[in-house]
C-alpha cells in the first residue's frame, strides 16, 4: 500500500480540504462533519465494516444525526491508522457491478486508534457517556471461541495471558470485559455491544464468551455482564474483498487524488438487527436496516446459504486452481454443485420464515457471486476454515441427521477442505493456509500423506471443529472419506462430474 503511494504521480491526498474539489459524480458527505461527535466505537477495521455499518451510519449522518460518528479501533496493526489519519479518516467506497462503478467518500469514521499504543486513550473514550454502542468485526477467530461449541476457549493463549494481566488485555473478550468494568466503575450505564461477525446467534454467543471470561476474573463481574449488558444479534451482509493495489489505482484515477485505503464492494447490502439498545441507537432503519425481535432465522439463511456456499466454492476452487468466485461461477460444474448444496442440504435445514423466500434468496446469490467487478479471491475465503465450517455447514449437517435425513453436498465440502489442507493445488502450485489451527492441521495433513482414511480420521479427531457426534456418525465419515479418496485420486473436475452423474 505505502509503496503504491510513494510511486504515485498524483501529488494530492484525499482529506477534508479535497472533499469539495472531487469530480461531481463522486458522492460525498454533505453534512457538517466538524459538528459530528462520536457515539460508536467500532473494533476491527477490515474492509467489511467500512463497506457496511460505516456506510449505514454515514447515511444516518446525511439525514441530520449529529452524535453518531464512529471512532475506529484496530487491534492488529497500525497500517489502517497510518492510511486513514492523513486523510482525516475519509475513505472511498467503490461499489462495482459488472461494468458499473459508483464512487462515494465516507465520512462517518471520525478517528482511528490502535490498541497496541493507545489502550488507555481507548478505555477513556469507552467510559465516556457519549459512547453508547461498541460494534465489532473481528472475524470468527477474534472471539477466542471453541468453534464446535461456541463457548470461550479457556486454553487459548491470549485468554490465559489476559487472565494473568486483565487490565492490559489483548484479546477481544479481555478487552470488552475490562472496558465494561471500567465503565461500571465510572458510574456509567453499560454500552450496547453489537457483534457484526458471521457467527450463529452472534450477540448471544459473544455475550456468553465475554461473561465467562469476566467470571474467570471475578464471578460478580460475570453476573453483571449477563444482567446488564445488551448484546443484540445481527445479520450483516455485503461481499467486500480485501483491497488490492489495482483498486487503489482505479480509485485514484477516478478521484483525482490518492486514497491510501479505499474499499471495493458490491452494490447489495443488508443488515438485520435485534432492536435492543438501552442507550439508544442511530436511526439505521431509516436507511435500509431491518429491525426485528429475532434475527436468528435471517442469520441462518445468510450464514448457511451465502457463507456456506462461499466456503464450498473456496475449497473446491483453491484445490482446482480457480482464483476468484466469479471465475468459479463460470465453471461448467461448480454452479450446479452450489445449487445442489442449497436445494438438497441447506434449504431443507432452514425454518420457514414468513416474509422471506429462500429460493429467491439463493437465485439472487447466484447473480451476486457472478459479479466480475468484485474480484473475491477464493484463497481469501478459504481462511479460517476451522472457525467457519462449524457454523456455516456442520450445524446444518447435524440438524439434517437429527431430522432423519442425510446431507449430500456437505460431506463433499468437508472432503474438499481436507484436500485443501495439503497446501498444494492440482496445478502443483503451493498456497498458504491461513487458520488459527494452521500448524496443527498442516501437520496432520502431512503425516497422513496420501491415505484418505488416515487423513480424514486424523482431522475428525480435532474435536473443537467436529465435536464428538459427527466423527462417530458412520454415514458422515464414510461419505467424507469417499469424496476425499476421489478428490485425491482423480482431482476435482472428475470428482464433480461423477458426483453430478450420481
Ligand atoms: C466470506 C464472507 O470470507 C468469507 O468467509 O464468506 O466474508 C462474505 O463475503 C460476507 O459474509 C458477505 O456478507
Amino acid at each position: 500500500m505505502e509503496t503504491h503511494l510513494k510511486n504515485s504521480v498524483l501529488a494530492k491526498r484525499l482529506d477534508s480540504a479535497q472533499i469539495s474539489k472531487l469530480p461531481p459524480a463522486v458522492q460525498r458527505p454533505s453534512y457538517d462533519r466538524d459538528a459530528v461527535s462520536p457515539g460508536i466505537v467500532h473494533i476491527g477495521l477490515g474492509a467489511f465494516c467500512r463497506a457496511h455499518l460505516a456506510v449505514y451510519t454515514d447515511d444516518v449522518l446525511e439525514n441530520g444525526a449529529k452524535d453518531w460518528g464512529i471512532v475506529g479501533v484496530d487491534t492488529m496493526s497500525p497500517a489502517i491508522r497510518n492510511a486513514l489519519k492523513p486523510q482525516d479518516c475519509f475513505y472511498t467506497l467503490l461499489a462495482r457491478d459488472d461494468g458499473e462503478d459508483k464512487l462515494r467518500v465516507i465520512g462517518s469514521m471520525l478517528d482511528v486508534m490502535i490498541t497496541s499504543d493507545q489502550r488507555r486513550e481507548i478505555f477513556d473514550l469507552l467510559i465516556d457517556p457519549k459512547i453508547r454502542i461498541v460494534t465489532l468485526t473481528v472475524t470468527e477467530k477474534g472471539y477466542c471461541q471453541d468453534a464446535a461449541t461456541g463457548s470461550l476457549d479457556e486454553k487459548h493463549l491470549a485468554i490465559i495471558a489476559d487472565l494473568a494481566n486483565p487490565t492490559t488485555p489483548n484479546s477481544i473478550p479481555g478487552f470488552l470485559t475490562e472496558a465494561i468494568r471500567l465503565r461500571r466503575q465510572a458510574g456509567q450505564p453499560a454500552f450496547t455491544v453489537l457483534v457484526c461477525d458471521n457467527l450463529a446467534q452472534n450477540g448471544t454467543k459473544v455475550r456468553d464468551i465475554v461473561a465467562r471470561f469476566a467470571t474467570l476474573r471475578d464471578a460478580e463481574l460475570g453476573r453483571f455482564i449477563l444482567d446488564n449488558v445488551s448484546f443484540p444479534c445481527t445479520m450483516v451482509d455485503r461481499i467486500t474483498p480485501a483491497t488490492q493495489d489495482a483498486d487503489r489505482a482505479i480509485v485514484a484515477a477516478d478521484l483525482g487524488v490518492e486514497d491510501a485505503w479505499p474499499v471495493v464492494t458490491e452494490p447489495f447490502r443488508q443488515w438485520v438487527i435485534e432492536d435492543r439498545f438501552p442507550l439508544g441507537r442511530p436511526d439505521w432503519e431509516k436507511v435500509g436496516a431491518i429491525m426485528v425481535d429475532d434475527v436468528h432465522p435471517f442469520e441462518m439463511m445468510k450464514l448457511r446459504c451465502l457463507n456456506g456456499a462461499h466456503s464450498m466454492l473456496a475449497y473446491l476452487s483453491v484445490v482446482a486452481g480457480i482464483e476468484a468466485i466469479s471465475d468459479a461461477m463460470a465453471d461448467a460444474d461448480l454452479p450446479k454443485i452450489i445449487r445442489l448444496l442449497w436445494d438438497e442440504d441447506l434449504i431443507p435445514s432452514l425454518p420457514v420464515v414468513p416474509g422471506t423466500n429462500v429460493e429467491a434468496y439463493t437465485r439472487e446469490l447466484e447473480t451476486r457471486f457472478q459479479n466480475k467487478g468484485v474480484r473475491h479471491l477464493t484463497l481469501q475465503i478459504s481462511s479460517d476454515g476451522s472457525q467457519k465450517l462449524p457454523p456455516r455447514l456442520l450445524e446444518a449437517a447435524r440438524e439434517l441427521y437429527a431430522a432423519g435425513t442425510e446431507p449430500k453436498v456437505i460431506p463433499l465440502t468437508i472432503a474438499a477442505w481436507m484436500r485443501f489442507l495439503s497446501g498444494r493445488n492440482e496445478r502443483g502450485q503451493d498456497y498458504k493456509i491461513a487458520d488459527p489451527y494452521a500448524e496443527r492441521l498442516a501437520t496432520l495433513a502431512a503425516n497422513a500423506g496420501d491415505d484418505p482414511e488416515l487423513l480424514a480420521d486424523s482431522l475428525f479427531a480435532v474435536r473443537d471443529i467436529f465435536g464428538e457426534d459427527l466423527p462417530a456418525n458412520q454415514h458422515f465419515r464414510t461419505a467424507v472419506i469417499g469424496h476425499l479418496s476421489s478428490l485425491m485420486a482423480q482431482g476435482t473436475a472428475k470428482t464433480l462430474k461423477t458426483f453430478l452423474a450420481g
